[in-house]
């Protein structure tokens, strides 16, 4: 058999899906959860203190690697019969390597862990991550430094967690550190490097997402690399196309089981991973991925900016472009309201909504508990048009709802119309989400089988750049819709109503 592993290495998670692109079937799955099996290391922390500032310990990483496969191995997992990997990291996120890295990655031990062997390689003990928003002054200077080509070469203004304002914070700050930094990783490349025991290249659908990548040229920007910090063109591993095989599993690895002749496609994004494992391939279907942060993401044709600033452009892993818009408070503020209302997630998703009329009488709260992303608010804290406080947990919670999704619809306008909408992500459970999200986009909403989209892509990018399978099949195969919802029509008129008011409760909140 010829099985494709694909892993994704995100916020709160590792996780494997083994795919056989011929029968179309998922032969493997396992998953490591970071606070619950390795709460030893900090998932996203602030090492100073500054509540904007946000970092992980990238030896989370490597030990869940090697969690990972030992389970997968205990379990019973057909890793003897995999013989291409690919993965997609959280994006954004960056480990800087010194000079004995590429020595130590091309040795690793098997009689040893990773984490152990990789530690010395640390020029930066933490890594900052996508939650990030610390990066105001540096963007700024970026901003001031190359003006409006920032977001029209490389897809997105300066923005606070994308890598470019990160690493120039860390030279800033830590020149000594930043010095001793021989290479500068994304964590999809982190893990790539790891497995290939070589510095992995980074490919243009997370590369894009550093600010760094002139879209139009697909190189690194090299008036961009020098304004953001000194010698960081050196710095970067080549930006290749996602489809590249960039190299051979290292010997390490066959301690699980692997065989010795496994292919390794560059990793990519966790969004542009969930591109491909959702089906997403023409323009008027999108994807809205409901976890931890909200995310919206599209084909982009033809390669186009988003006049606002908050969409983004990254390479689409099957060619071209797409388009993506973060909202940071995705589940983050529906874990923060269920907690606060002490209901049990059938009344969040369920009960609430038949409890209350579509567009809660005007009623909207913004649930930004944490600072938000899309449009950006560095002071966290609901704003709500209600007396929020006294209200029934049922009003509140189909307040945070609809102001989310309106949210989405308002800051996606810039790309086009929708027909279809493609959920993914732990919320998709909720049947009120769902059709709130129908009706607010007024399009069918799909649901799919496979809720780890980014994980399934990462296997569709390795059967495709290793096994040379068609993506139209893949995803015929391992992503077809499993249930569709309609949106109620009568709706229509209350929802543009609540976009009008959604649209003035967010201007006076952005001041
Ligand atoms: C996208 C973003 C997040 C992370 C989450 O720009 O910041 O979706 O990729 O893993």
């Amino acid at each position: 058999m010829s099985y494709h592993l694909g892993l994704d290495s995100s916020t709160q998670s590792l996780k494997g899906i083994i795919i056989d692109p011929v029968t179309g079937t998922i032969v493997g799955q396992a998953t490591v959860n970071f606070s619950k099996d390795l709460p030893q290391y900090h998932a996203a922390y602030s090492p100073s203190g500054d509540p904007l500032e946000k970092h992980a310990d990238p030896l989370l990483w490597l030990a869940a690697l090697d969690l990972l496969f030992t389970r997968m191995q205990a379990d019973g997992a057909p890793l003897d019969q995999v013989v291409g990997i690919g993965g997609s990291g959280q994006q954004h996120g960056s480990v800087y390597l010194n000079a004995h890295s590429t020595q130590i990655l091309a040795n690793l031990d098997p009689a040893q862990n990773l984490v152990e062997q990789i530690a010395p390689a640390l020029s930066r003990k933490t890594s900052p991550i996508w939650m990030d928003s610390s990066t105001s002054a540096q963007c700024a200077e970026l901003t001031a430094a190359i003006g409006s080509r920032l977001q029209t070469d490389t897809g997105s203004p300066a923005i606070e967690r994308f890598t470019g304002s990160q690493i120039r914070k860390f030279y800033q700050h830590d020149p000594g550190a930043y010095a001793d930094t021989g290479k500068i990783h994304l964590v999809s490349s982190f893990m790539a490097s790891v497995l290939t025991g070589t510095h992995a290249p980074i490919d243009f659908g997370d590369g894009a997402g550093m600010n760094l990548l002139n879209l139009k040229t697909l190189t690194w920007d090299p008036a961009i690399c020098a304004a953001t910090a000194p010698g960081l063109l050196e710095k970067l591993p080549p930006a290749v196309p996602t489809h590249t095989v960039i190299g051979n599993l290292a010997p390490y690895f066959t301690k699980y089981g692997f065989s010795s002749a496994v292919a390794v496609a560059a990793w990519t994004g966790d969004n542009p991973a969930s591109l491909v494992g959702t089906g997403t391939t023409r323009p008027g279907l999108a994807v809205v991925s409901l976890g931890t942060s909200d995310t919206f993401f599209a084909v982009l044709e033809p390669y186009r900016t988003d006049p606002e600033g908050y969409g983004h452009v990254f390479g689409n892993p099957t060619g071209g472009f797409m388009c993506l818009t973060c909202f940071k408070n995705g589940s983050l503020a529906r874990e923060r309201i269920r907690e606060e209302t002490q209901v049990d997630w059938t009344f969040f998703d369920v009960t609430a909504f038949e409890k209350t009329p579509a567009g809660n009488d005007g009623q909207l709260a913004l649930p930004w508990f944490e600072a938000e992303i899309t449009p950006p608010v560095l002071t966290p804290g609901l704003r709500a048009n209600f007396e929020f406080a006294t209200a029934s947990p049922e009003t509140k919670i189909r307040a945070i709802i609809e102001a989310q999704i309106l949210s989405i619809r308002v800051h996606s306008q810039w790309i086009g119309n929708f027909d279809t909408i493609r959920v993914t992500g732990g919320a998709s459970r909720s049947t009120g989400i769902l059709q709130t999200l129908a009706n607010v986009f007024q399009a069918k909403v799909e649901t799919i089988a496979v809720q780890d989209s980014a994980a399934l892509g990462a296997a569709m990018i390795a059967a495709h750049a290793v096994g040379q399978h068609r993506y139209e099949a893949l995803s015929q195969a391992l992503a077809p819709a499993t249930a569709t919802i309609a949106p109620d029509l009568a709706t229509k008129a209350t929802y543009e109503a609540l976009l009008a008011t959604y649209l003035k409760l967010e201007a006076a909140a952005k001041g």
